[in-house]
């Protein structure tokens, strides 16, 4: 080590798994990443993505000043340029006084930043607009669907407890890969050895042969979307064969009674066609799943983006429940985080319950949900005249352009609109099509918390992460960035002190805590809870109200926490830089429930009634081929293709076809193939493995960098092509309004 060289730690934000990183800097240089094996929860492992976060932040493509169109080119500009652009376009939107003149697009980075987490609450609030889109409907919604409807909360989702479990059975879901979503656990690999290591099992149900799969004890293609009615069938199996056993839980549990009804039509015999897997197979994976002394059914992406989205989602967890494994050790439990956890706050037991579909989109009538729009609608709310059409849209942290179905028609979408503004790293497919667009800081130079991980992961953590690096004066932080751009919705022009803002939006927090029983603020000024935390000020200042209100709290204001034998605060966090154990998952039920009848619905009636689309598919699939897609470890949605370390090597952005399909089809590996879909056509490399089941092919999305507009130079020289050309709008879950990005019938033929 050289005399000016520190190490430092943080929290890698970049995918679920929210490994510690140890960062080895040569003054202001990042000059090596490893896992930091004092890490609490992460105890040293990494992925190459993590490793190459010093290459992410010294990337040159990065955007370093706000950048304003000036003659049809985006040009540098100062802040207070670029916000008085927005001011001189947004003017005669505003002038109209239609609120839902502005559309907002929040992408999945957001849900790692505190900033995005704490703040863009009130950027949306200032707009007051109702046509809110975000990544979630082209991901996870199906499954906050089905456990708000269930358990109250959109984020009450039971996670697997995979240090514990003796049974695994994943579906749709490639952890080697992705490093898990919805199961913050870092070290898949690792966790799933050690499952086999003791003498349990790990079942995979996915139509590739993928990495997870080959690390388990069984693979068992499926047909794309045709997991709910595997999932009914084990269902079926179980209650028809006298083996449910919900146990202790069950006095907690409503509609335990019905399942046996609701899942009658899904005989094995009777869906083995559909779904692709043999009826005594499905007899024996529930039987199997029945008998082990605890199992977890975990499933994921594959099983939310398709046509029974949310039935998947849901069916997963009544068979958690019939099988006794909901909120027991080794099953599936609700995890308590330090903070942000909305089911752990004030009187539990019971609380509203969940509603959704209190609006819909203007053209489809697709519902609401947790306050936003399916985002398979957008395009419509562009393009279709009248009251209520998007002229103006802000894109925070979301490459729509890539992301979402048919992006063929919501680029000549994007023509109509009258101002597109985007607050990002990178100029790419969306964000360089914009009028402004806003900087933001690397990873490595803003602080750093979990404020939604932590409430999805496999053990109780917390761990705090000051910035690595100082942040350069030239990038705003991007708290002040949405909140000086919430000024401007909310009316307040250009120039809006961001300082008092900020007050604003930490006095409601703290007012909402002076009114929740049980918070040690409760009964407080919400001024005087401000003036106990002292000095801090944007993201921190919140974080810290907060974690000392929150379960493992220290209190505040002389006030005791509610923590027993914790006494978390930000300082406390500080103090631990590898962050800390707040102990396994535990049983939680009954006190998380927030429904209205203060039970686990077991069969929420929006839910089942749409199990006769269940039915009306049996019989339905013709021979068509259809379209999945899938992850590559060294990838990251759309976004760190320009990372050198991470496009290097083989070409990532092929289509996988089955032997057999490949020579019926008369493609040659190495060779290139024409995808067609109602929505578009692609021309794609062929590469040939028997991983892939017969009668689908499989495309990775976030790729297609050929947007003359953008400017990242290395993902431009392995461009790849988009998959969402393919994939159609219209198809989406009918519950949530999810889109479906597998099982999209296409046609295949050389190119
Ligand atoms: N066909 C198909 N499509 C899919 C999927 C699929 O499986 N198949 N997966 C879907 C899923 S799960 C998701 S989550 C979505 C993702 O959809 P999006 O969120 O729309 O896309 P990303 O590629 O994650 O783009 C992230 C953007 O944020 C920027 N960014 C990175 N860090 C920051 C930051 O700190 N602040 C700001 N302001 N910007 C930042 C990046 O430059 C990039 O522009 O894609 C979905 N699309
Ligand atoms: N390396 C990397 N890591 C990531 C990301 C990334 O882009 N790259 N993205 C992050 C994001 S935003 C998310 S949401 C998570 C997603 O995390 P995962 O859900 O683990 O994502 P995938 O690796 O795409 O795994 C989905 C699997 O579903 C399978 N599948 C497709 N259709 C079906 C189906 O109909 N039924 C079944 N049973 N299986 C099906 C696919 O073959 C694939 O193996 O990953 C996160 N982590
Ligand atoms: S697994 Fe995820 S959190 Fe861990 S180093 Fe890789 S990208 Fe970062
Ligand atoms: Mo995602």
């Amino acid at each position: 080590m050289t005399e000016e060289s520190v190490t430092r730690f943080t929290t890698c934000p970049l995918c679920e798994a929210t490994c510690g990183l140890e960062i080895e800097l040569h003054g202001d240089e990042v000059a090596k990443v490893r896992g930091d094996s004092e890490d609490v929860f992460s105890a040293g492992f990494i992925c190459p993505k993590g490793a190459s976060i010093g290459e992410l932040h010294a990337d040159p493509d990065r955007i370093s000043a706000p950048l304003l169109r000036r003659d049809g080119e985006l040009v540098e500009a100062s802040w207070d340029e670029a916000f008085a652009a927005i001011e001189a376009k947004l003017a005669p939107i505003r002038e109209s006084g239609d609120r839902n003149s502005t559309g907002i697009y929040l992408g999945n980075p957001n849900a790692h930043t505190l900033d995005g987490l704490i703040y863009l609450r009130a950027l949306i609030k200032a707009t007051g607009t109702r046509n809110i889109f975000s990544a979630t409907s082209v991901d996870q919604l199906p499954k906050q669907i089905s456990s708000a409807s269930m358990f109250g909360t959109g984020l009450s989702i039971p996670i697997p407890d995979v240090d514990h479990t003796d049974h695994m059975l994943i579906l749709g879901a490639n952890p080697l890969a992705s490093n898990g979503s919805l199961m913050t656990a870092p070290d898949m690999r690792g966790k799933l050895r050690a499952i086999r290591g003791r003498g349990g099992k790990v079942v995979v149900i996915d139509p590739r042969r993928t990495r997870t799969a080959e690390a388990a004890d069984e693979h068992h293609p499926i047909r794309p979307g045709r997991d709910a009615h595997f999932l009914a069938a084990l269902a079926h199996t179980i209650v028809t064969e006298g083996l449910a056993a919900p146990g202790d839980v069950a006095e907690h549990i409503d509609g335990l009674d019905e399942i046996g009804e609701v899942v009658a039509p899904f005989s094995p015999e009777t869906v083995e066609e559909v779904c692709g897997i043999a009826a005594p197979e499905i007899r024996r994976i529930a039987r199997e799943l029945a008998a082990a002394p605890s199992a977890a059914v975990y499933a994921r992406i594959g099983t939310t983006t398709q046509e029974f989205g949310t039935l998947a989602s849901w069916l997963v967890d009544v068979l958690n429940a019939l099988t006794g494994n909901l909120d027991r050790r080794g099953g599936v439990m609700f995890p308590l985080a330090a903070a942000a956890q909305t089911n752990a706050s004030g009187a539990g037991g019971r609380g509203r319950g969940f509603e959704m579909g209190r609006w819909g989109t203007r053209v489809r009538g697709m519902p609401e949900a947790f306050g936003e729009l399916p985002v398979a609608c957008l395009a419509d709310e562009i393009t279709e005249p009248g009251e209520g059409r998007i002229r103006a849209l802000v894109t925070v942290a979301g490459n729509p352009l890539v992301s979402t179905p048919n992006v063929g028609r919501l680029g000549d979408a994007f023509d109509q609109l009258d101002l597109l503004v985007s607050i990002d790293c990178y100029l790419n497919e969306t964000t360089s099509r914009a009028d402004v667009v806003l900087p933001v800081l690397s990873p490595l130079e803003r602080s750093h918390y979990d404020l939604a991980f932590y409430q999805l992961a496999v053990r109780n953590v917390a761990n705090y992460s000051p910035p690595v690096l100082p942040p350069p004066a030239a990038i705003e932080p991007e708290w002040r960035t949405m909140l000086r751009l919430a000024g401007l919705f909310a009316g307040a022009g250009a120039g809006v002190d961001v300082d008092a803002f900020d007050d604003m939006v930490a006095l409601e927090v703290a007012r909402r805590e002076t009114v929740t029983d049980g918070s040690p603020a409760q009964g407080m000024e919400p001024a005087e809870v401000l003036e106990a935390l002292g000095e801090r000020r944007g993201p921190e200042r919140i974080l810290d109200l907060m974690l000392r209100c929150g379960p493992y709290g220290a209190g505040i204001a002389g006030r005791p926490g509610r923590g027993e034998g914790f006494a978390l605060s930000l300082d406390e966090l500080e103090r631990n830089p590898h962050g800390i154990d707040l102990g396994p998952m535990q049983p939680r039920l009954p006190e998380m429930l927030r429904t209205a009848s203060g039970k686990v619905e077991l069969c929420p009636p929006a839910i089942v009634a749409d199990l006769d689309r269940l039915s009306e598919a049996i019989g339905r699939d013709g021979d068509g081929m259809v379209l999945i897609g899938r992850r590559d470890l060294r990838s990251n949605n759309s976004w760190m293709h320009n990372v050198p370390h991470l496009v290097r090597g083989k070409d990532r952005c092929t289509m996988h076809v089955n032997p057999a399909d490949a020579e019926r089809l008369g493609l040659a590996a190495g060779g290139a193939a024409a995808v067609s879909s109602r929505a578009g056509s692609v021309v794609v490399p062929v590469e040939v493995t028997d991983a892939i089941m017969e009668g689908v092919v499989s495309i990775p999305h976030g790729w297609g960098h050929d947007a003359e507009s953008a400017r990242m130079g290395v993902a431009a020289a392995t461009p790849g092509v988009n998959s969402n050309l393919l994939s159609d709008e219209m198809l989406v879950d009918a519950i949530s309004g999810n889109a479906v990005l597998n099982g999209i019938p296409v046609a295949v033929a050389p190119a």
